[in-house]
């Protein structure tokens, strides 16, 4: 049964962003859905629309281009600005170099999406909050957030600067009453590592070999977790890895 919430979605064309879409739908959330393969979008929000009769508007974004950002934002109809949940998910990870042999177009990739256009979409979507004095951002971080690990620097980083940023967000948006709420999980098997590789299925799949890693709907039960407690209680920071990962370097592997 529809609540009339609306729920914005970036990245919702695979994996966490996906599992997101559905895990709203369930609870009866109309889906505002963004992501740059808009057939990908159609096919779930088609999907989600039968399963749970709820509404669906669709926006083919690529969240590193501002002025597509923000007018892809301000030329929706009225009601669809209104967003009560901002899940911040598009990212991805590009390379998984040294610095000194890093590719500067995977830099700029990974900057580009996952702080600029996690800032470019937040920018946005915020004034609205604002306005209406509720919200609720819930950024998609990484245990890559909280370390770093060999090789994964500018990624790391990037993760990093959502963290902080997550922590901004919540101090500045205080007064206003919008939640902001830092989601942060290892290993998720997810079309992830197939883009850090860029395409090699074997690389990434020897990701996740003998061991037993979290799946999107993992992590898109705890984002509902967090958006569904009472008004007065926010979840800052979730931390969520596979019982298989102690850290961001360290897991067991058993044949
Ligand atoms: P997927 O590759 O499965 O999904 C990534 C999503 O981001 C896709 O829907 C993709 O859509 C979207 N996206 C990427 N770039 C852009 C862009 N420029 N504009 C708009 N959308 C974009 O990966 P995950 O679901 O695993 O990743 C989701 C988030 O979770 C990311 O922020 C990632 O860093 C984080 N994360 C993932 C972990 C993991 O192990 N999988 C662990 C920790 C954090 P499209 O290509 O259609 O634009
Ligand atoms: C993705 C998890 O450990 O590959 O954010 O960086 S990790």
């Amino acid at each position: 049964m529809s609540t009339n919430k609306i729920a914005f979605i970036t990245g919702a064309s695979a994996g966490i962003g996906e599992a997101c879409a559905r895990v709203f739908a369930h609870e009866g959330y109309d889906l505002l859905l963004a992501a740059r393969r808009l057939n990908r979008l159609e096919t779930l929000s088609a999907k989600l629309a039968d399963e749970y009769g709820v509404k669906t508007h669709l926006l083919t974004l690529d969240v590193r281009n501002a002025e597509n950002v923000f007018s892809a934002f301000s030329n929706l109809p009225g009601e669809w600005q209104q967003v009560d949940v901002l899940v911040n998910n598009a990212g991805l990870s590009q390379g998984l170099d040294p610095i000194h042999q890093g590719d500067i177009g995977d830099w700029d990739r990974m900057i580009d999406t996952n702080i600029k256009g996690l800032l470019y979409v937040t920018r946005a979507v915020t004034p609205i909050m604002a306005a209406r004095k509720s919200g609720h951002i819930i950024n998609i971080g990484s245990i890559a957030a909280k370390e770093v690990y060999p090789n994964g620097n500018v990624y790391c980083a990037t993760k990093h600067a959502v963290d902080a940023l997550t922590q901004g967000m919540r101090i500045d948006l205080l007064d206003k009453h919008i939640k902001v709420t830092a989601i942060h999980p290892g290993m998720v098997e997810t079309e992830f590592s197939e883009v850090r590789f860029k395409g090699d299925k074997d690389r990434a799949a020897a990701v996740y070999q003998n061991l037993e890693p979290l799946v999107a709907d993992d992590i898109a039960e705890a984002v509902w977790f967090t958006a569904s407690r009472p008004a007065h209680v926010n979840i800052n920071d979730l931390i969520i890895m596979p019982a298989a990962q102690a850290n961001a370097t360290l897991v067991v592997r058993d044949p």
